[in-house]
């Protein structure tokens, strides 16, 4: 029987990435976000393509109760999930912290903080059940150095980086794993979702080098679900070759 990954915020960039990658490699997917549309284009795409079986669930993840009940009706056969891509997240604005909005500040802590504990909490009991499972959170540079105007966004990865931490402490009796991926600049919507839908803005975050890729940062989740039983990637800090820390890059390299 094939496993079962779920996987947070597929509807775009790397939790996309992570959905083409493991259906490729034969797993069936559960794969939420809000923008349902898109999630069941990319359903019929990777059934069409791969022949496995995709589960895609409109899912906000800021929402308790929607994430709980969508978990407590999955179908018997959806319910054995393996690994869990904690990846749906976001940063808004780069303001400083005297000017920054507080719905923005409410909204990333409530999706990249919160959800990931929403969805966590609600999966958990099922590998307890199990006796295994993997929790793959992705974290940030951003979760290891904070930058000028990242300050929000900075806060919820580093809490990302510890809730990781202390999710290990807590599963490593029941077997269950929990890594963290943490990439540097990786093109995707982010800058677009960041800037408000400033195309322009977002363009220039990733021009002069070469930033990582969706499909990058997939096949280092992919590296950290694929070893064996004994062995787990607790943190990999994954960075484009032309950046050197969260500010520093070489914008002559490509
Ligand atoms: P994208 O904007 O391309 O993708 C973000 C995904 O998160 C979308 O699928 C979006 O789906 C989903 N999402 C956002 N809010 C919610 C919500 N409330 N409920 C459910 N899903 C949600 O950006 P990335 O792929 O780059 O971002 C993925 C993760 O990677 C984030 O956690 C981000 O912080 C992290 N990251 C990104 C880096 C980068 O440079 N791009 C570097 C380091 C980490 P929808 O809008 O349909 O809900
Ligand atoms: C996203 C990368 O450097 O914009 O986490 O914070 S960065």
């Amino acid at each position: 029987m094939s496993k079962t990954v779920f996987i947070t915020g597929a509807s775009s960039g790397i939790g996309q990435a992570c959905a083409e990658k493991f259906a490729a490699s034969g797993f069936q997917l559960i794969i939420c976000g809000r923008r349902a549309d898109r999630l069941t284009s990319l359903r019929d795409q990777l059934e069409k393509k791969f022949g496995t079986a995709v589960l895609a669930i409109g899912l906000d993840v800021r929402d308790a109760g929607a994430v709980s009940k969508a978990i407590n009706k999955l179908p018997f056969h959806w319910k054995n999930i393996d690994i869990l891509i904690n990846n749906a997240g976001l940063a808004l604005g780069l303001e400083t912290i005297d000017e920054g909005s507080a719905e923005l500040w409410d909204q990333m802590i409530d999706t990249n903080i919160k959800g990931l504990l929403y969805v966590s909490r609600a999966i958990i009991p099922i590998m307890k059940q199990a006796g295994k499972g993997h929790i793959i959170n992705i974290g940030s540079i951003a979760g290891v150095e904070t930058y000028q105007r990242g300050n929000v966004y900075c806060a919820t990865k580093h809490a990302v980086s510890s809730l990781t931490k202390g999710m290990r402490m807590d599963l490593v009796q029941f077997g269950i794993k929990v890594s963290q991926i943490s990439p540097g600049a990786t093109e995707t919507e982010f800058s677009v979702v960041r800037f408000g839908g400033d195309t322009e803005k977002a363009g220039n975050v990733y021009k002069g080098y070469k930033p990582l890729t969706g499909q990058d940062v997939a096949e280092a989740v992919f590296f950290a679900a694929s070893l064996p039983e004994h062995v787990n990637v607790n943190d990999l800090l994954l960075m484009p070759s032309a950046q050197a820390s969260a500010t520093v890059f070489n914008k002559e390299a490509w």
